[in-house]
């Protein structure tokens, strides 16, 4: 019985040695070297290659090292095993910590102080609207959606959520659906992206999208800050929503090409953030754990945590 490390872009030997050391009579096997398909009863991706997966008759279960199963889900050639997914708390609250962040950010009119300071000018127009006068939406209220709705409205933050089903949360203004996109949109100064990738959500921030959103609120114009994937967004269409002042700004995390070319013009945009897709980094040793204690589950007859559904994708 073995555990395969399928992964690409990450040093794999600091994830074999994090589950040696966790999971000690458990070999480790990486898709660089020689190994017995047949002993392979785990596996654990990140943006594992092509049918990489295929061809291993023992396979119990596939572990993604992200909150996201996208990168799993890219595979025409997956077996047919369960998939679990990250679920971690100090993810949840950088996450959290990444959405407070810009959202005050754009609220407090950061990026024109920040101009003003390199111009040595002091400029008498000094106000600033109040957070409970701000209209906060979030798509995607699951594990990292709800954390940051909780903590936005402690800030004071006037917030509404969108998500596939209907929710009831306590104290939270709920949509669903494409029939609750466009009352969700006409009430969203702050518009925060949180949505797993799936075929129902690519391109979703688009154009019409865009349009869509409140242009009667007191930022001078709506902001969007997407740290779902970059696969949600059209690029061009915020580009150009930015030109025609539908979108005042925008803060990004995550693009349709990462890492972001250098030729993207959202690099050098004045109203745009960039970040590189680093909203909420995985602690390491925090995903080992959970996956090690995952695989020790299975080993008792357990049932997997964090499964994710094959037909919605995510
Ligand atoms: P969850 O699966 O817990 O929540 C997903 C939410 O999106 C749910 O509320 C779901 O609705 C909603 N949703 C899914 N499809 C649709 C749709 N078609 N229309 C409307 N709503 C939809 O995911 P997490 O909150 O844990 O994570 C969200 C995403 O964040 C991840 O998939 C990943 O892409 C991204 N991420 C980004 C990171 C970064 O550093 N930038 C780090 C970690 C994650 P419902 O409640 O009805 O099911
Ligand atoms: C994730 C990510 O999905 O870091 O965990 O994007």
């Amino acid at each position: 019985m073995s555990l395969l490390l399928a992964m690409t872009g990450w040093h794999v030997e600091d994830w074999r040695g994090r589950f040696a050391a966790l999971l000690p009579e458990l070999p480790v096997v990486t898709l660089g070297e020689p190994f017995d398909r047949r002993a392979v009863h785990y596996v654990a991706s990140w943006k594992h290659p092509e049918g990489s997966l295929a061809g291993l008759p023992n396979l119990a279960a596939i572990f993604s090292l992200g909150a996201g199963v996208d990168h799993i889900f890219a595979d025409s050639r997956l077996p047919p095993v369960p998939i679990a997914r990250v679920v971690d708390p100090d993810l949840t609250t950088r996450m959290s910590e990444y959405i407070v962040l810009h959202c005050l950010m754009h609220l407090r009119q950061q990026r024109r102080y920040d101009r003003q300071q390199l111009a040595k000018s002091w400029e008498d127009d000094r106000n600033q609207p109040a957070a409970r006068s701000v209209r906060v939406g979030v798509m995607g209220l699951g594990e990292l959606g709800l954390d940051a709705v909780r903590k936005l409205q402690v800030l004071g933050f006037d917030v509404a959520g969108w998500s596939r089903s209907p929710k009831s949360v306590d104290g939270l203004v709920t949509f669903a659906g494409e029939d609750g996109m466009a009352g969700f949109l006409a009430r969203t100064d702050i518009l925060v992206s949180l949505l797993p990738l799936t075929p129902d959500t690519r391109g979703v921030i688009n154009a019409k999208l865009l349009g869509g959103l409140a242009q009667d609120g007191r930022l001078g114009g709506p902001f969007l800050i997407n740290a779902g994937r970059g696969g949600l967004q059209v690029e061009t269409d915020i580009l150009s929503a930015l030109e025609t002042g539908t979108l005042r700004g925008a803060t990004l995390d995550v693009f349709q090409t990462e890492p972001l070319p250098a030729d993207s013009p959202l690099w050098s945009h004045p109203a745009v953030t960039v970040t590189p897709h680093n909203a909420a980094m995985s602690d390491p040793e925090a995903i080992a754990t959970l996956i090690a204690a995952q695989i020790r589950r299975l080993q008792a007859g357990e049932a997997l945590e964090h499964v994710v559904d094959p037909a919605r994708g995510y």
